[in-house]
């Protein structure tokens, strides 16, 4: 039972939610990891969202709106942390949820899938049902993509992952977002918008912005998209850091 009162209240509730999302063989070993360096950088940001990242979650809001077939591409650290919040997006965008894992098992890809299905989730793809196609240029068990989802799609959702997927994907002319508390990772590093915060920041105000997006004009969306520039975007968030040590 956790202490309310405890200074560290939040980040224990995230810490159980990861160990229930092991016990329950949706979280691989190595998510727990990932989690903690995530934690890392968190301390570093001052866990919370920044001035420089809401900027940049409303230039995300606006690739979303602006993009013909996004899809939301999940692992099993999303989905421990967030999948109330994937699905809620995925059901006001009418967009895909694809599972796409590093540590690619059938027992993890049936218990994720199962967990989008139970909130709702219309189009899950990236089953073992589904079929697949090779990413060019990328080796590993994230290369095959859903022939109707990723492989289709000009934006990619594709939070709390690093290698070079994000490259291999940008390499086909398809518009990147990622969400990385690191902004020094190769994904965070060659994204088309990077969102360096807590995922569980940065998901309610990603929704509220494509809310409020909802009704704009495409054009006024645009300007707010070419007037972005993700090195920019990554340079403040780590002058923020640095901000932090003096
Ligand atoms: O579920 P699978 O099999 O696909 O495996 C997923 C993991 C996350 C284990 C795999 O992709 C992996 O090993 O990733 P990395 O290399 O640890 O990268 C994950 C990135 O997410 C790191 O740069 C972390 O800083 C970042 N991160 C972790 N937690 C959060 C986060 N970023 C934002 N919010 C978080 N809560």
């Amino acid at each position: 039972m956790l202490n309310k009162d405890h200074p560290r209240y939040e980040s224990l509730v995230y810490r159980e939610k990861i160990v229930e999302a092991h016990k329950n063989g949706i979280l691989a070993d190595s998510g727990m990891i990932a989690h903690g360096r995530g934690e890392t950088f968190d301390y570093l940001i001052g866990e919370k969202t920044t001035e420089n990242s809401l900027n940049t979650i409303e230039v995300a809001s606006c690739y979303f709106l602006c993009s013909k077939h996004p899809v939301l591409s999940v692992n099993g650290n999303t989905t421990a942390l967030v999948a109330e919040d994937i699905a809620e997006l995925s059901k006001l965008l009418e967009i895909p949820v694809e599972i796409n894992l590093y540590y690619r098992t059938p027992e993890r890809i049936k218990n994720i899938e199962k967990v989008y299905s139970n909130l709702g989730v219309n189009e899950i793809l990236g089953t073992d049902d589904d079929d697949f196609i090779d990413t060019p240029d990328l080796n590993g068990p994230r290369s095959p993509v859903s022939i109707e989802g990723i492989n289709k799609s000009d934006l990619i959702f594709i939070p709390l992952e690093d290698g070079d997927r994000a490259e291999k994907l940008s390499a086909l002319d398809k518009n990147i977002i990622n969400i990385d508390l690191n902004p020094l990772s190769r994904t965070a590093q060659t994204s088309t918008v990077t969102i360096v915060d807590n995922i569980v920041r940065t998901m309610p105000l990603l929704i509220n912005n494509v809310n409020n997006f909802m009704d704009y004009d495409k054009k006024e969306l645009k300007e707010k998209i070419d007037k972005f520039n993700n090195k920019e975007n990554l340079n403040n968030a780590i002058q923020d850091i640095i901000k932090r040590f003096e």
